[in-house]
């Protein structure tokens, strides 16, 4: 087989520049160890950037976004039984939309279906070859038999866990990484949101969230230690916890319910760098990973394939390499930043134990800052609503 751009993962990363790939006329091959139903059942971000929504729009796919998501004009925090609300779009002009990845997700599947681009699951052992040569090529294993795809790059979109990373470990690859001493477990319910915007709490149990993904559909999440397990948590158990890290008559207005979903995720800061090597380019999770906390981690798997995408546009279309050289550089620079805010909103947010009441006192004295300063909002608003591409 040979096409123009192999593609090593079906998540939002690799779905989204498929799309875009495909309607500009470059043929692509996407392959996913799992398969469509597996990757839709995995609960994870609910809000979508400014940039992500443009490039869903790009790619075709943003009709149902637009019908069914919600317009968020800002979101809350809440710390010490008091509520402070960040006005987005006040201290911006800029709104986030609220959509879940897995319908972003089927969405992109829907479409990549509609359009006949290959997509191949349950595809073992991909392993990208040759990404150093101008002739590079990717093999997997498919009922016992091996297949080739020839190509001329290679997208490695197979998230933290993937094997396009692992493959550039020894060949300059260099990292950085944060690891906290906690996770988030998160509950899907169908219930309606306790209230129409996001809350972010700080409380002296730990931090909360309450997000939703519709008007009939919540997602909540506590801070809870590496050690739970999340058959340590019945329904009961978690609502009665997160009514008690919220303001009194937030949690009097929580409708409760059976789970849907609940899972436990760890939280952790890193990066890859670079982002290219030869031709092969690491995209979304596959380079870096952000703590949930300031809801980047999707964002910033839109913003590389904007990049990578302009890239190869710009390739096929006018045989120039700027873009492509210019990958990594530009879309670390981005990373960062969301690296910077995530890091900061996380250890604003949550609780250490290890920094003990001093700890608490400094993250009190930040919040009431932010409530009574108009810049400190600003700079957190403008780097929830998403830095400019
Ligand atoms: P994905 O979504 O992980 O998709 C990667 C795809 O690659 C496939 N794959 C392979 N395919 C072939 N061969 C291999 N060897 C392969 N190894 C892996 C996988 O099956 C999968 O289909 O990465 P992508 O596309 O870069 O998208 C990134 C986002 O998914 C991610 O940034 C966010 O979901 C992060 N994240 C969250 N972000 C938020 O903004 N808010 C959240 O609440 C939030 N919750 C989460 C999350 C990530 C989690 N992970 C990674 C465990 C919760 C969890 C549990
Ligand atoms: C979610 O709805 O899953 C969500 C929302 C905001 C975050 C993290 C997760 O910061």
């Amino acid at each position: 087989m040979r096409t123009q751009v192999v593609i090593v993962g079906s998540g939002p990363s690799g779905l989204l520049l498929g799309q875009l790939l495909a309607n500009a006329g470059i043929d692509n091959i996407i392959l996913d160890r799992v398969d469509r139903d597996y990757i839709l059942g995995r609960i994870r971000a609910g809000v979508l950037e400014v940039g992500a929504v443009d490039l869903l729009d790009r790619a075709g796919c943003g009709e149902r976004m637009h019908k069914e998501g919600l317009v968020h004009d800002g979101f809350e925090l809440s710390f010490l039984g008091r509520r402070q609300r960040i006005d987005l779009k006040g201290l911006t002009g800029t709104s986030v939309m609220v959509y879940g990845q897995t319908e972003v997700t089927r969405d992109l599947m829907d479409h990549r279906a509609a359009t006949g681009s290959k997509t191949i699951y349950d595809a073992a052992n991909v392993t990208p070859h040759d990404f150093d040569s101008a002739s590079p090529y990717v093999t997997y294993e498919q009922d016992g038999v091996t297949h080739r795809i020839d190509c001329d790059y290679i997208a490695g979109c197979d998230g933290f866990h993937g094997v396009c990373r692992a493959s550039v470990e020894g060949k300059g690859l260099r990292t950085f990484e944060k690891v906290y001493p906690f996770g988030w477990l998160g509950l899907l319910a169908d219930v309606p949101p306790v209230h129409h915007e996001l809350i972010y709490a700080n409380h002296a149990r730990g931090f909360a969230l309450c997000s939703q993904r519709s008007h009939t559909r919540s997602r909540y999440y506590v801070q809870v230690p590496l050690t739970d397990k999340v058959e340590d948590w019945s329904d009961d158990a978690f609502w009665d916890e997160i009514r008690r890290r919220l303001p009194q008559d937030v949690a009097e207005a929580m409708v409760t319910g059976p789970s849907i979903e609940k899972s436990i995720a760890p939280l952790r800061s890193f990066v890859a760098e670079p982002l290219r090597f030869g031709r092969l380019f690491l995209v979304g999770d596959a380079g870096h990973i952000v703590p949930p906390t300031g809801a980047k981690g999707l964002n910033l798997a839109a913003s590389d394939v904007h990049y990578l995408f302009e890239g190869l546009r710009e390739y096929y279309a006018e045989r120039k390499a700027a873009g492509l050289d210019a990958y990594s550089s530009r879309a670390l620079s981005r990373i960062w930043k969301a690296e910077r805010f995530s890091w900061s909103m996380t250890m604003l947010l949550h609780r250490f134990p290890e920094d003990g009441d001093f700890g608490s006192r400094v993250q009190e004295a930040e919040l009431d800052y932010l409530s009574s300063s108009q810049a400190a909002q600003t700079a957190m608003a403008e780097n929830y609503v998403g830095l400019p591409y």
